[in-house]
């Protein structure tokens, strides 16, 4: 089956697969004495993707062609609250599954997990996601730049923002909480800043790590006198809507790596305020109880 022509039903019906993958290995182990089916077997040589464009999903269409043991092996497409779903499915079952994972996310707070070692870097090392505003914005509004331009937070910041969110909080009470707890913070980032006016179009991709950022920086704006307008988009549209001036900024591009391509397709065509997170990571992400330390340990499909 090729799991990425198929949209959302694809992850939900890999639990099925699983569960049919199951009973698979009892029948061969009757068969085999003590022989134990694969972690490729079992998980039917299929990883547990995202939504296919986001920049994970790139690198591990790279990962399938660059490692060679990764031959016959395929990721699925669905949304990264199918990819939670079931990875926390297979983590109450103590099934094995391998997930498209970054940090920050609240999945490390929640369940022990590791990062499977990439010693070709597919997925590149630490990474940084930027702050990046519309040319022209910050003689606009000097003081709405300046404040996007203080913005700056930890990974530990972004994942507790985004817990609350996992845990159904609204993202604007999200964002609010997250102030309110860290005010003297908030206040470095405004420090110096007269109250402004007028408003301020932030574009973002609805993950929860973006979904967590844009509030929290549209609550300060918000603090300080502006009115804020956001938008959802793509990767790519939100690139494009910076570089044609509709969004004032965004700050949620994973770099160097995930959202290399879209970086360097509209470089010069945006200014890049640097980073409000350093030590974001993307990777191949499985269960802490999962026998398998490195990429490289797993095996070709047959
Ligand atoms: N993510 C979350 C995105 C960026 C933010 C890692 C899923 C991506 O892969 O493009």
């Amino acid at each position: 089956m090729n799991w990425k022509k198929l949209g959302i039903t694809a992850g939900l019906s890999l639990s099925l697969a699983l569960a049919a993958c199951g009973s698979t290995e009892d029948d061969s182990s009757g068969d085999s004495g003590d022989t134990k089916a694969s972690v490729g077997e079992q998980l039917e040589y299929t990883l547990t993707g995202i939504e296919s464009g986001a920049g994970i999903m790139v690198a591990t269409d790279n990962a399938l062609k660059d490692y060679e043991n990764l031959e016959g092996w395929e990721v699925s497409s669905s949304s990264s609250a199918v990819m939670t779903e079931q990875l926390g499915n297979a983590i109450d079952n103590e099934e094995p599954i391998i997930v498209t994972g970054w940090t920050p996310h609240w999945k490390f707070a929640e369940y022990d997990l590791k990062y499977l070692e990439d010693p070709k870097e597919v997925y590149g090392g630490t990474e940084h996601i930027n702050t990046i505003v519309r040319k022209g914005f910050e003689k606009d509004m000097p003081d709405a730049a300046k404040i996007l331009d203080n913005f700056k937070w930890s990974p530990d910041d972004m994942q507790s923002v985004m817990l609350e969110l996992q845990e159904g909080t609204e993202p604007v009470k999200a964002a609010q909480n997250w102030i309110e707890n860290n005010q003297d913070q908030v206040d470095e980032w405004t420090k110096g800043i007269e109250d402004g006016s007028g408003t301020v179009k932030l574009a973002y991709v609805p993950w929860q790590s973006e979904i967590s950022s844009t509030h929290v920086i549209s609550e300060v704006l918000k603090q300080k006198g502006f009115e804020t307008d956001l938008t959802q988009a793509g990767i790519g549209p939100m690139f494009q809507a910076i570089a044609e001036g509709d969004s004032d900024a965004m700050t949620s591009a994973w770099l160097p790596r995930t959202h290399g391509d879209h970086y360097e397709s509209f470089e010069e065509e945006f200014v890049d305020l640097g980073a409000n997170l350093e030590g974001a990571k993307i990777g191949l992400v499985v269960p802490d109880y999962m026998d398998v330390e490195s990429i490289e340990d797993l095996e070709p499909k047959e």
